[in-house]
């Protein structure tokens, strides 16, 4: 049970995975416009149209409000707010999300708006977080955003998954700009968002805003170990370092772990990009709440062999797949053959969310956590009757939330819960076929809405937990 009155419940979206409209109203292309329509990605699908919510906005945060929620996670596409490098504000930009904004204030939905979910602007570009420069621009245009939207946006997060993104941009190679076991510009890129993050709050704080920041990280109990004994705990406390300690660390704590810098330059990373001012700034500058993206977590084992790399496995046929991160000398992936798997290969494992969260409590001053995103992705068809009976996704997310309710009984400093996704749309790497969605979108029928079984049960949900 989780107590309900004060806990906000909603779902989540990302501006380039479902918006479309990608050159509508004087909107800039982002590097995932120009990545999806270069010879580098070998799909051929695009977001260009996604689930069209530029053009369904409104019918959609009604559908999310009649669906008992409260809140709704969405992020502002910086190319649509400056479309270009010159500092000029796209007032049809702005004007769409405050549009947005309007419609959310209509149906007493909360807004929790993401700065940057991995969009970065053409002219930014790719390689953008290799450079130095980009930390500036980025907090120039969090700046524009804090001005013009003020309190009208109460949760505001910097950056989505700095971790995550760095991780599949620098060593998978799947994201732009795809650098495959380029550990040094992982590093760097990593720095660089944690430097903006710091630069982009002390902006914020300037404005003296009701709002609060925080900034979004990818599952902090990422690493889990099958056995017990030191070297193995030893690989688990390398992976959580590596995979979203030091991020987690800079944000809340104001520093990086203590032996960071060591673990690094033992792994050959030339860091001379690290100046005292930045660590200043990172210290001086930390947020009010941290997102955590629970989906699994990320087995680990001692090092045996092989360079650093990290595999991700998209070919939903090979579901048993061994997914994850090779750090040389210290930690490499393992699998428990004894847990489900989602077709996708990703371990379906409820009890990584309560890891997460008494982690959180104790490694780190029990800051306020929202569960930024949760979910299942799945293949699905519509019945002879027209309906989606997702039971799976419900059973999914049953068992995740029962594990945050025992986290959340446990002193955990719980505050929102969002499931991904609001309604079906773009999957990074896998497209359309993978669906998320509480709400189907029929891509095929001028992105028709139907909701799904699990949007009525997630009503019935929250309306039981606000009785508790
Ligand atoms: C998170 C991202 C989301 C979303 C989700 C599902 O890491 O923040 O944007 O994409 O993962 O991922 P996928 O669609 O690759 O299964």
């Amino acid at each position: 049970m989780i107590n309900g009155d004060q806990m906000l419940w909603g779902s989540a979206t990302a501006a380039y995975q479902c918006e479309g409209a990608w050159q509508e109203d004087g909107k800039g292309t982002s590097i995932w416009d120009d990545f999806v329509h270069s010879n580098k990605n070998t799909k051929g699908i695009t977001a260009d149209v996604a689930c069209d919510f530029y053009h369904h906005f409104e019918e959609d945060i009604r559908m999310l409000a009649e669906g008992g929620q409260n809140t709704f996670r969405f992020s502002i596409s910086w190319s649509r707010i400056f479309p270009h490098d010159d500092g000029i504000v796209n007032e049809a930009g702005v004007q769409f999300y405050n549009q947005v904004l309007d419609i959310c204030e209509k149906y007493k939905v909360l807004p929790n708006v993401t700065l940057l979910h991995y969009d970065l602007p053409s002219y930014i570009g790719a390689d953008g977080w290799e450079k130095r420069e980009t930390i500036d621009k980025f907090a120039a245009y969090c700046k524009r955003c804090f001005e013009i939207f003020g309190d009208r946006i109460p949760y505001y997060a910097t950056i989505n998954e700095p971790n995550h993104n760095s991780y599949c941009s620098y060593l998978v190679g799947n994201y732009p700009p795809n650098h495959v076991g380029d550990v040094q510009n992982l590093v760097k890129v990593c720095y660089h968002n944690m430097v903006a993050n710091a630069k982009a709050i002390q902006e914020f704080r300037k404005l003296k805003l009701k709002a609060k920041i925080g900034i979004v990280n990818s599952g902090a109990s990422r690493a889990d170990i099958l056995k017990d004994t030191p070297e193995y705990r030893e690989a688990k406390r390398y992976a959580n370092m590596l995979f979203h300690g030091w991020l987690i660390g800079a944000a809340v704590l104001g520093k990086f772990p203590d032996d960071l810098g060591d673990t690094l330059r033992n792994l050959g990373v030339d860091l001379s990009f690290v100046k005292q001012e930045d660590l200043d700034l990172i210290r001086e500058n930390t947020v009010d709440w941290i997102g955590d993206n629970i989906y699994a977590r990320k087995v680990v084992k001692p090092y045996e062999f092989g360079e650093t790399q990290m595999v991700v496995n998209n070919d939903p046929h090979h579901s048993q797949a061994l997914e994850g991160v090779t750090v040389k000398g210290l930690f490499q992936p393992d699998i428990d053959p004894t847990t489900r798997k989602n077709p996708w290969g990703r371990e379906i494992y409820p009890k990584c969310g309560y890891d997460a969260l008494i982690r959180l409590r104790d490694e780190y001053n029990n800051i306020p956590v929202f569960i930024t995103e949760n979910g299942h992705g799945m293949f699905e068809t519509v019945d002879e009757k027209g309906e989606i009976n997702d039971q799976e996704r419900i059973e999914f997310l049953e068992e995740y939330l029962d594990y945050f309710a025992k986290a959340k009984e446990e002193g955990c400093n719980l505050q929102g819960y969002y499931i991904w996704s609001t309604m079906d749309l773009y999957s990074w790497i896998n497209g359309y076929e993978k669906r998320y969605g509480l709400v189907h979108v029929d891509y095929e029928n001028n992105c028709k809405r139907i909701p799904k079984k699990s949007y009525y049960w997630y009503r019935d949900y929250i309306e039981f937990q606000k009785n508790q």
